[in-house]
């Protein structure tokens, strides 16, 4: 992966090689301080580790050298703790993104009327990848009309496109595993390959954030279970769980004390199978979860919830069979009377089947199902062809994703007698991109797909 990296990210590492020479010689200068990290084996075959990261709310960075991670049994490595700028902090002021939330939560709170007529943009070249852009970021905006979309192409030809419904071109600056936008300083838009900004050793990883305290991402890249979903044979063995804690005693100046804590769980049986966690308060306790799906050779495929300690608080039935991928989506109250839910589509290559999960206990129970639908290409890094939002107008969230074939774009709303398609449009060329899609202020969103005829198919608030 090292060397397709370089040549994916060729234009940004020169960008960044101020930022990047600037943390290599602060962490070559940090000292270890690991004597007061505490790891414990769980039940589930899995190390945690926790290790208070230093006081002033400096964030370290993990030295994830080995390969395989240590088995069960075996001694973790210890965290070292750093004081550098890490890149990935960079990613709170992106302005444009393929996926709909820093949290890795696929949801919008805002409808679409799907069935109404698309506006067509003609691109010129078919899109793999759509931003959405903060319409508030008002960069490039000309007579006022600032970009809603970039639009990006395998061989990293984009174009960005205004809420008049004009376009831009823009430098080529792909390819991209994972592309993210930022304002540029010249009143434009810069594309930066978002691994550039990533501190893990998984290719096309993310770091997910709930800007409230909690970061989570996937670590400690191995081959040991060649499935190669993602294109390539590289899986997480890391899941990296950071959370801000805010103890009794006050400092000098009457303040609550407030440190970070990093727990590593180190998985011996599985590896985690994605690109990114995924941030919601699935038992409604008011704090938000962590969830990944956990693979491997003898049942494939299932979802764990982690709490923020690191503990398990829930899984889903595994797949039962290796080499059978389940692709997380999203969460939230999907269900016929607004009950929280978290929603995959298992299988995504060969039958893709919808699903609605629900908290029970220790487990995550299926309350429907429907299949024949899509939210992945195979060997594809990009994730984000399937959000949660209102897509039919009734005010309810609804799951909406391509078919299997890719010829149209469907609403998915789980209704009292079971998971019903509600709006299906016909895609002409197919679906060719990751599903984009923001919500304003006024509960009206927007959502944008590409298609196999070069064009950028857009639905809601112009
Ligand atoms: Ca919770
Ligand atoms: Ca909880
Ligand atoms: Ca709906």
């Amino acid at each position: 992966m090292a060397c397709i990296f370089d040549e994916t990210g060729r234009v940004i590492r020169r960008v960044l090689v101020v930022l990047i020479a600037g943390a290599l010689f602060a962490s070559a200068c940090a000292s270890d301080d690991a004597s007061s990290s505490e790891s414990v084996l769980t039940n589930d075959g899995v190390l945690v580790e926790r290790s208070p990261l230093d006081e002033e709310g400096d964030e370290p960075q993990t030295d994830s050298a080995d390969e395989d991670g240590p088995s069960s049994g075996e001694a973790p490595e210890a965290d070292v703790s750093q004081r550098i700028d890490e890149p990935d902090s960079r990613l709170r002021d992106a302005i444009g993104r393929t996926n709909t939330s820093p949290s890795g939560n696929r949801i919008v709170d805002a409808s679409v009327d799907l069935a109404s007529e698309p506006i067509v943009i003609d691109l010129g070249f078919t899109p793999i990848w759509v931003l959405s852009i903060d319409a508030n970021s008002a960069v490039s905006p000309v007579d006022g009309a600032p970009l809603l979309w970039v639009a990006i192409a395998e061989d990293g030809q984009s174009a960005a496109v205004r809420n008049d419904g004009g376009i831009e071109r823009l430098s080529p600056t792909g390819p991209f595993l994972q592309p993210v936008a930022f304002a540029g300083a010249d009143g434009g838009i810069e594309l930066v390959a978002l691994h550039d900004l990533t501190d893990s050793d998984l290719p096309a990883a993310t770091v997910v954030d709930n800007g409230q305290g909690l970061r989570a991402w996937l670590d400690g890249a191995t081959d040991r279970y060649r499935h190669g979903a993602l294109g390539d044979d590289l899986e997480a063995s890391k899941l990296v769980i950071e959370r801000r804690v805010i103890s009794d005693p006050m400092d000098d100046t009457g303040q609550p004390l407030q440190r970070s804590e990093r727990v590593t769980i180190t998985l011996t049986n599985t590896v985690a199978e994605g690109l990114a966690p995924l941030l919601a308060d699935i038992d409604g306790d008011g704090a938000d979860e962590i969830v990944i799906t956990e693979s491997n050779a003898e049942v494939g495929a299932q979802l764990v919830v982690y709490e923020a300690d690191g503990s398990v608080l829930a899984r889903s039935e595994a797949i039962g069979r290796g080499n059978r991928w389940r692709h997380q989506i999203g969460a939230g109250s999907t269900g016929p009377n607004g009950e929280f839910e978290l929603v995959d589509v298992q299988t995504p290559h060969i039958g893709g089947i919808v699903q609605f999960h629900r908290l029970d206990g220790h487990q995550l129970v299926t309350s429907s199902r429907l299949d024949e639908f899509r939210s992945h290409r195979l060997g594809s890094t990009n994730l984000d062809m399937a959000v949660l939002l209102d897509g039919d107008g009734d005010g309810r969230t609804d799951v909406v994703v391509p078919r299997q074939n890719l010829s149209s774009l469907v609403v998915i709303s789980h209704r009292p007698d079971g998971a019903t398609i509600t709006v299906e449009q016909a895609v002409a060329g197919g679906v060719s991109s990751n599903i984009a899609a923001a919500g304003g202020s006024d509960g009206a969103g927007r959502l944008a797909v590409g298609t196999g005829d070069g064009a950028l198919l857009i639905w809601g608030a112009f």
